[in-house]
Parts: structure tokens; C-alpha cells; sequence
């Protein structure tokens, strides 16, 4: 059976001594996708939204992976003091595809920023800071390495989440911003506990499911737990 293609949209950066404009992609997403029985496709980056129609039409499905903030301008907000890096430019693209991912009814993942940037593309809002979201957040930026776990995770049940990873998981955690109104059909699916979303799902558009946290790096571990979430995005590609 053929492998399905799962585009993944390339990060946005500069190389070398002429500082050349890149399209770049963590290797642990390519190798994940790849060990949950896809074929990983890198999307480059692009403003011109009929050749982003056509890259995502030759994919089975769209995982948007993690990056810098979401401009706040995007939920309808003036940029906060604590808000991160940003790129309008970047984020239109990442918006496009989305929407363009919907209208052609394949299955659209994310991670991390992946899951802040379609709860922005749905009509949502974050918060820009951890630190804005409550007043005694956890540790969700971890100085422990990429594959170890440093916070619980508890997934709403019934939810696609709790199917493929359990009631209660431990997850690792590289994010200072986090979702503060949900978008247009997009439901909370897990949670940190501190009560901050860590997951999303829709019943509107059941092959969505985006985490806030790393699932490709566990790929770097003896015992890959995260494998289910890209099983299942492949298995929903086919
Ligand atoms: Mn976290």
C-alpha cells in the first residue's frame, strides 16, 4: 500500500555569511511520520495562495509543527510586553493552509505553535504569555532535555486523545504562550494541571487534533509513547 503524504509546513529562517532565507524542518517530525507508516512532505513557505493550494492538494494530510508567536494582531490584540518573536508574513501562510486544508477535508494536525496558529486560523484567542493565563502556571518551559516528560497531561474523555493516549500522560512542554478562548468548533481535549489547555479537538471537524506539547521528540526515546498521535494522522490520511 502506498504511503500516504503528510505535508509539513517548513519554519522560516536565515543561513550563512549572505544570510539567505531557508526552509527548515526538525528532523524528529520527518522521522516520526515517517516511522507511523507516512511519507513526509516539507511544505516551503509561500504568500501566493494558489501555489499554497497546490501543495496542499498533493498531500493526504497537513501537520503544522512548532515556531515562534502568533502575531497577536491576528485575535484582535495589541502586542503585550511578554509576547515572543513574530511573523505576519509566516503566520498568513500558515493560516492559508489551514483554511485551504479544511475546504479540502483532509485531515489537519498540529503541535504547539501547530495547535496556537488553528486555534487563531478557527477565530480564537491566546495568551501571551503563561503568566497572563493564571496565577500559579507550571513549569511549561522545561530546561530538561526534548524527550523527557516534565508535566501530567489529563485528556477530556470520550476525546480521540484519550484513545490513542490514556485517561492521565506525561508530557514535555516548550511553550510560553498558551489558548485563552477556544475558535469557532474547536473543543478543549486535555489539559495541564493547572487547568491550561494542552489539547484540541472539533466535533465539527473530527480529523482535527492538535497538542500543545512535543509528541515527534519521544521519537528519540527506546519506547516511542507519543507514536499513536502519528499513527492515527496517517491512518486518517489513508
Ligand atoms: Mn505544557
Amino acid at each position: 500500500m502506498k504511503r500516504p503524504v503528510i505535508g509539513i509546513l517548513a519554519s522560516k529562517y536565515t543561513y550563512g555569511k549572505w544570510q539567505l532565507l531557508q526552509h527548515g524542518l526538525g528532523d524528529n517530525y520527518v522521522r516520526s511520520v515517517e516511522e507511523a507508516g507516512g511519507l513526509a512532505m516539507i511544505i516551503p513557505h509561500c504568500t501566493d495562495d494558489s501555489l499554497i493550494e497546490d501543495y496542499v492538494s498533493r498531500c493526504d494530510g497537513i501537520l503544522v509543527p512548532g515556531g515562534i508567536d502568533v502575531d497577536p494582531v491576528l485575535f484582535h490584540e495589541e502586542r503585550h510586553e511578554l509576547c515572543g518573536e513574530s511573523d505576519m508574513e509566516y503566520d498568513l501562510f500558515q493560516i492559508s493552509v489551514i483554511h485551504k486544508t479544511i475546504e479540502q477535508g483532509k485531515p489537519l494536525f498540529g503541535i504547539c505553535r501547530g495547535l496556537q496558529v488553528i486555534n487563531v486560523a478557527f477565530g480564537g484567542t491566546l495568551y501571551q504569555d503563561l503568566s497572563l493565563a493564571c496565577e500559579k502556571p507550571l513549569k511549561h518551559v522545561q530546561e530538561e532535555y526534548r524527550n523527557v516528560p516534565t508535566h501530567k497531561v489529563r485528556t477530556a474523555p470520550d476525546s480521540m486523545l484519550e484513545m490513542l493516549l490514556g485517561e492521565e500522560l506525561e508530557v514535555n512542554s516548550f511553550h510560553h504562550q498558551v489558548i485563552h478562548e477556544l475558535g469557532y468548533g474547536l473543543k478543549a481535549a486535555a489539559w495541564a494541571e493547572d487547568g491550561l489547555i494542552e489539547g484540541i479537538e472539533s466535533d465539527i471537524y473530527p480529523n482535527l487534533l492538535a497538542v500543545q506539547w512535543h509528541p515527534e521528540n519521544f521519537i528519540m526515546n527506546k519506547e516511542d509513547v507519543m507514536l499513536p498521535f502519528f499513527v492515527k494522522l496517517i491512518a486518517l490520511s489513508e
